[in-house]
């Protein structure tokens, strides 16, 4: 089921791991972070959403051992979890299986944000984030994309100059 909560460092659970700390992220505290989560059901929900917000392109991405030969996968994996923010706001909308989108609050902590089928997150730009699979490793999910389906992620740990922007605007409108 869909869960928010604060993520445990336990370094000796791999990152597909719930690292569940016990302590739940009330959805206030994702609003305040610019963060929103709806439950569309219907996928006219999300075309709706799309539309009003001007979204141009989406993609299809199906994560599953089946599907992927694992060294791919694990790739890829490596790729969605390093810390990174976007010049876009993210949309991902989830048809099936799981995953987690984690994002750093202002405080720099983790936020695990579990999400299932039907689950639709929006990520602010500018907001530190990553992606891991659940230990189904399974999940298929539409990617939104305000202009060209393009996904160019900016790892915290290599900040160019709109990524800097992007990162200081984002603390601006969570100020
Ligand atoms: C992202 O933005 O991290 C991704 O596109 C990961 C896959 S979306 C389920
Ligand atoms: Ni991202």
């Amino acid at each position: 089921k869909t869960e928010f909560y604060y993520m445990d460092d336990d370094v000796t659970q791999p990152f597909t791991a719930p690292h569940n700390s016990g302590k739940a992220t009330p959805v206030e505290e994702l609003l305040k972070l610019g963060v929103l989560y709806f439950q569309y059901p219907e996928l006219e929900q999300v075309n709706e959403l799309a539309k009003q917000r001007h979204y141009k392109n989406r993609d299809h991405i199906e994560l599953s051992k089946e599907k992927i030969p694992e060294d791919v996968l694990n790739e890829k994996l490596k790729i969605f979890y390093e810390e990174h923010l976007h010049e876009d706001e993210e949309i991902r909308y989830i048809v099936d299986g799981e995953g987690y989108f984690d994002v750093r609050d202002l405080q720099d902590r983790w936020i695990r944000c579990k999400v299932v089928a039907n689950d639709l997150l929006i990520l602010p730009e500018g907001i530190y984030h990553r992606f891991t699979l659940t230990d189904k490793f399974y999940v298929k999910a539409i990617r939104l994309f305000q202009d060209e389906p393009k996904w160019i992620a900016i790892n915290r740990a290599e900040l160019d100059k709109g990524g800097e922007i992007a990162r200081q605007q984002y603390l601006a409108s969570v100020s």
